[in-house]
């Protein structure tokens, strides 16, 4: 037998074995379902069960009653794209440039046949699939169309880059380990408003083909800007582009209007099809992968949510997002579930107000603190900026608790392997640390020492190390610039020291730097970071 028989001999068997048999967790029993569910923009102090007291969320705290909830649990990077990048791959984004916020237009982020979070379950038997926010970039880059083109011999103009909108949309999750995907491609201010069902974009009409850009089509196409008097909701900076639902977006596009969405639906088409998902599979393993748009801009819910929160669309954002997660906990248990499913709740950044729609996030505040008390938010790397809800919980197994063990997302790719009863391969998930007996809350179980935070295109850093001298916080923004560090203002950048250290047990709130009076600390953080980016 040749390595590469072999190699199919073993996948062959391998296979047959998963179809027949149920594997078991490291943990005991049968494998667990796994949901994990990212908010959008969600800030640490916006659940009631993180000490919102303006806003309730019964359902998100009926998840935290059932679980851990974790006080130090952090996303990777104050934005998207880069925390879903790393949540899904197990690597820092900062790794991989061309990893920020993705375009409208922009392609597959994540190579084909890269280890992910999902390549690992779907491999030990279990079902996967993504609904929601996808903002990962679909289609092929430069690189690999210009392979292809060349041996097809293609002209310089069927080169295509990015989205193929009315073709196959490919690569995309399908290439790297999702069995099938339900997706707002980019995000909700970015154009196109369709629905991606797998490789296609559902719903599309031949004879009136999407056409997506970044210049204007023609003279009289209707933007933000000249048909501002028509909109629904004003933007306020950017977002002045092409005009869907009343409101102007990032982008232009024109065509496949029998496929454009309404804004007020997703949420409720984002848990129809997670709850097929769950029914489908209920008498097998699967991992869902539940990425809502909320609370992200433009912040419009379903008519029954809207006015609700009393604190204008962000608030009632939130109670929209709290009532999806009680509807994929009612259909679990339904089911009959309960017992055997893992759930995640994490936010892929922190809170922003106003950004980029006037939607009164900042004028209906009130007392309320998106951030709870840490200070920045969503593009910046002090606390608020990546420190989110994180919540875990597996009836079964784990026992309700608060924990302040330091954990991230870049760790559930390893995590939820071990928990599945598998491995990562060699060199796969590079910066993924196995903390599931932390997740799971085992007694004495440790969480890092360090978390490393990044913005959205890696040139500003954070590093909090729990060490026995202190719990420290090393800021790095060779600008001496960051963005919405004042959460609670009109957003801007504000000028900062280049290099700061705050001493989080002090002082949580990161208002004063201590590198002054700790040259040595600062200097163990620096050669940290440094070695931690070059590693
Ligand atoms: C910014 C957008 C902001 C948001 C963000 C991405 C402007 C002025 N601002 O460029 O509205 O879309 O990108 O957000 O266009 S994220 O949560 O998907 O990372
Ligand atoms: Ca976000």
């Amino acid at each position: 037998m040749t390595a590469a028989s072999g190699r199919v001999f073993i996948a062959v068997v391998v296979g047959l074995f998963l179809s027949t048999y149920a594997m078991v967790s490291s943990y005991g029993g049968d494998q667990p379902n796994i949901i994990v569910i990212m908010a959008d923009d969600l800030g640490y102090g916006d659940l009631s069960c993180y000490g919102a007291t303006t806003i309730q969320t019964p359902n998100i705290d009926r998840l935290a009653a059932s679980g851990i909830r974790f006080t130090s649990g952090y996303c990777s990077a104050s934005t998207c794209t880069p925390t879903r990048y790393s949540f899904l791959t197990g690597k820092y984004a900062f790794r991989t440039p061309g990893t920020g916020v993705a375009p409208p237009n922009g392609p597959a982020i994540i190579e084909p046949n890269t280890v992910t979070i999902a390549s690992l379950l779907k491999d030990v038997g279990y079902q996967t699939k993504v609904v929601g926010k996808w903002h990962l970039g679909l289609g092929p880059r430069q690189s690999e169309t210009k392979q292809t083109a060349e041996k097809s011999n293609a002209s310089e103009g069927a080169r295509m880059i990015g989205p193929d909108w009315n073709g196959e949309l490919k690569p995309g999750p399908l290439e790297i380990g999702f069995d099938s995907c339900y997706l707002l491609p980019t995000t909700n201010d970015r154009v196109p408003q369709v629905y991606v069902a797998d490789h296609h974009v559902e719903n599309l009409d031949p004879s009136d083909p999407l056409w997506v850009g970044d210049k204007k089509p023609s003279d009289d196409h209707p933007t933000g800007e000249t048909a501002r008097g028509s909109l629904k909701m004003d933007w306020s900076h950017g977002h002045n582009q092409t005009i869907h639902n009343g409101i102007s977006r990032i982008g232009f596009y024109t065509g496949g209007h029998a496929a454009r969405f309404l804004d007020e639906d997703l949420a409720s088409r984002w848990v129809d099809k997670s709850i097929e998902f769950i029914q489908t599979n209920r008498e097998r393993p699967f991992f869902l992968f539940f990425a809502s748009h909320d609370i992200h801009v433009p912040r419009v819910t379903h008519p029954y949510f809207s006015g609700l929160s009393k604190m204008g669309p962000r608030g009632d954002s939130i109670l929209q997002l709290d009532w999806c997660v009680g509807e994929l906990m009612n259909m679990v248990e339904k089911m009959g579930l309960t017992k055997k499913t893992l759930f995640v709740f994490v936010s892929d950044n922190g809170p922003v107000m106003d950004d980029g729609y006037k939607d009164e996030a900042l004028e209906k505040l009130g007392e309320h603190r998106a951030a709870g008390p840490l200070k920045g938010g969503k593009y910046s790397v002090y606390e608020g900026g990546t420190r989110t809800p994180f919540l875990v919980s597996w009836p079964s197994v784990v026992t309700p608790a608060v924990s302040d063990e330091m954990v991230t997302t870049v760790d559930l790719a390893r995590s939820c392997a071990r928990i599945a009863g598998t491995m990562v391969p060699e060199g796969a998930c590079p910066d993924s640390l196995d903390l599931s007996a932390v997740l799971l809350g085992k007694p004495e179980a440790k969480g890092r020492d360090h978390v490393l935070q990044q913005n959205n295109n890696g040139n500003q850093f954070g590093l909090r190390v729990r060490e026995e001298s202190g719990d420290w916080k090393l800021i790095e923004a060779p600008n001496g610039q960051m963005h919405n560090v004042k959460i609670e203002e009109t957003l801007r950048s504000t000028k900062i020291p280049k290099q700061q250290l705050f001493d989080l047990k002090a002082d949580p709130g990161e208002t004063t730097d201590v590198a002054g009076q700790h040259p040595d600390v600062m200097e163990r953080l620096k050669n940290r970071l440094a070695e931690i980016k070059s590693q």
